[in-house]
């Protein structure tokens, strides 16, 4: 028990180090955040296809995308490290250099993603299309000033 405990507080101790130590190369740390965004974007989009009238609206199925862009939508900052402005990115120097607007840009999303899924819970289109249009308004909003065209 006492040796159990000791281990979970090592190990606490070392977890802003393995956050930090998260990625082997700068490659990685690109990788990483491209590949969550084309996941959330991908669930994002059929969602938006559907309230948009561009595929079948299916609740479970907006339910269910929601739910992954909701998680998945807290994965791409971690990739932001310091130094992979460089390399195969669209990544604007803006992101390094004015840190706290893109963590304002970062939490409007983080505001707007459980309202879309709280959205898709009730199964009313309506609801779902307003509240994926303001998340939709926080994408936009992060890659005009952070992303190059
Ligand atoms: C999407 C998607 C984005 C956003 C953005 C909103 O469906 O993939 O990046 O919406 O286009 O303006």
């Amino acid at each position: 028990m006492k040796k159990k405990i000791i281990a979970a507080v090592a190990a606490a101790a070392f977890l802003p180090l393995l956050a930090s130590a998260q990625f082997a190369k700068t490659e990685d740390a690109i990788k990483y955040r491209q590949s969550s965004l084309f996941v959330m974007g991908q669930h994002f989009g059929r969602i938006g296809a559907m309230v948009n009238d561009k595929i079948p609206f299916d609740a479970a199925q907006a339910k269910e995308s929601a739910a992954v862009v909701n998680v998945v939508g807290k994965l791409p900052w971690a990739g932001f490290v310091p130094g992979s402005d460089k390399g195969a990115t669209k990544a604007r120097p803006e992101i390094w250099q004015d840190a706290g607007k893109f963590k304002a840009a970062q939490d409007r999303l983080a505001a707007a993603l459980p309202k879309l899924a709280a959205a898709t819970d009730t199964g009313d289109k309506a609801k779902i299309k307003e509240a994926f249009g303001d998340a939709a308004g926080a994408c936009k909003n992060c890659h005009d000033d952070f992303r190059a065209k």
